[in-house]
C-alpha cells in the first residue's frame, strides 16, 4: 500500500510537468484588453493609444466570430526606436518551460519590424525576438518566443513582455509594412490570441523520499520471499 502511494505520486508529478497550462490569454472578442483566460494585464506603452477593437478574420482565434486589439500612434520616422506598442505583465510563478504565442497584422504603414522583449523586473527589458511583417493588411499567425531557456523568466511573479516597434536592423529608420507604402506614425498594429503557456513545476521529491520508496520495495520483496518460503 505504502509502496502503491509513492508511485502514484511520482507518476501524478510527471504528468503535470509534461503539460502545458495556458498562464494567461487574451482574444480580444469582448472588446476590451481585460485578461480572456488566466491571469496578467494588457497595456498600449509609450504614446501608443488603442485605436479600435476590429475585426480578427485571419487570425488564429476559434471563435466564429470575433476581435482584435489594434493600437496606432507610433514615434516619428527615425525616432523613437522600441518605445512604443504592447506590454503583458503575467505572473510566471510556479510554472517554467514558457512560450509566448500571438498572431499579429499590420497596416500598410505601420513599422515592419518589432522587437519581443522581457524583463524580469517589470521593467528592465531585454531583446528576445525579431519579428517582421513584410506585408499589410494580413495576420502574421502563431508568433512563437520561446523562454525556456531564458534565465529568471520561470517562477516570476514580476515577468513583463513587450512588443514594440523597431528601426530596420542596421539602420536608424522605420521601414514601412507594404513596401509600396512609406512608413507612418497613423499605422496600426493588431494582435490577437496573445497568450503565455507554461508547465507547472514539478515538486523535487526529497532525497528522503527516494530512501522511503526504496526501502518500501526492499520489504515488499522480503515479504514476498518469506511467502514463497
Ligand atoms: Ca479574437
Ligand atoms: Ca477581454
Amino acid at each position: 500500500m505504502f509502496k502503491t502511494t509513492l508511485i502514484a505520486a511520482a507518476l501524478s508529478t510527471a504528468a503535470l510537468a509534461a503539460q502545458a497550462d495556458t498562464l494567461a490569454l487574451w482574444n480580444f472578442n469582448d472588446l476590451d484588453a481585460t485578461v480572456d483566460q488566466g491571469a496578467g494585464t494588457a497595456l498600449v506603452i509609450g504614446g501608443s493609444t488603442t485605436s479600435s477593437f476590429v475585426s480578427d478574420n485571419g487570425s488564429t482565434d476559434p471563435a466564429a466570430t470575433g476581435s482584435s486589439w489594434s493600437i496606432t500612434s507610433f514615434p516619428a520616422a527615425g525616432s523613437g526606436d522600441k518605445t512604443r506598442g504592447f506590454q503583458f505583465n503575467i505572473s510566471s510563478a510556479g510554472f517554467e518551460d514558457l512560450v509566448f504565442s500571438f498572431d499579429n497584422r499590420n497596416s500598410n504603414t505601420a513599422a515592419r519590424h518589432a522587437v519581443v522583449q522581457y524583463a524580469l523586473d517589470g521593467s528592465s527589458f531585454v531583446d528576445a525576438a525579431l519579428v517582421t511583417t513584410d506585408l499589410g493588411g494580413v495576420f502574421f499567425n502563431g508568433r512563437m518566443i520561446d523562454l525556456s531557456m531564458v534565465p529568471g523568466t520561470s517562477n516570476n511573479a514580476n515577468l513583463a513582455i513587450r512588443i514594440v516597434s523597431t528601426f530596420a536592423p542596421g539602420t536608424g529608420d522605420y521601414t514601412a509594412a507594404n513596401s509600396n507604402n512609406s512608413y507612418g506614425t497613423t499605422g496600426t498594429m493588431r494582435l490577437d490570441m496573445v497568450s503565455l503557456s507554461g508547465s507547472a513545476i514539478a515538486a523535487v521529491p526529497e532525497p528522503g523520499t527516494y530512501a522511503l520508496l526504496l526501502a518500501g520495495l526492499g520489504l515488499v520483496g522480503a515479504a514476498a520471499r518469506r511467502r514463497r518460503a
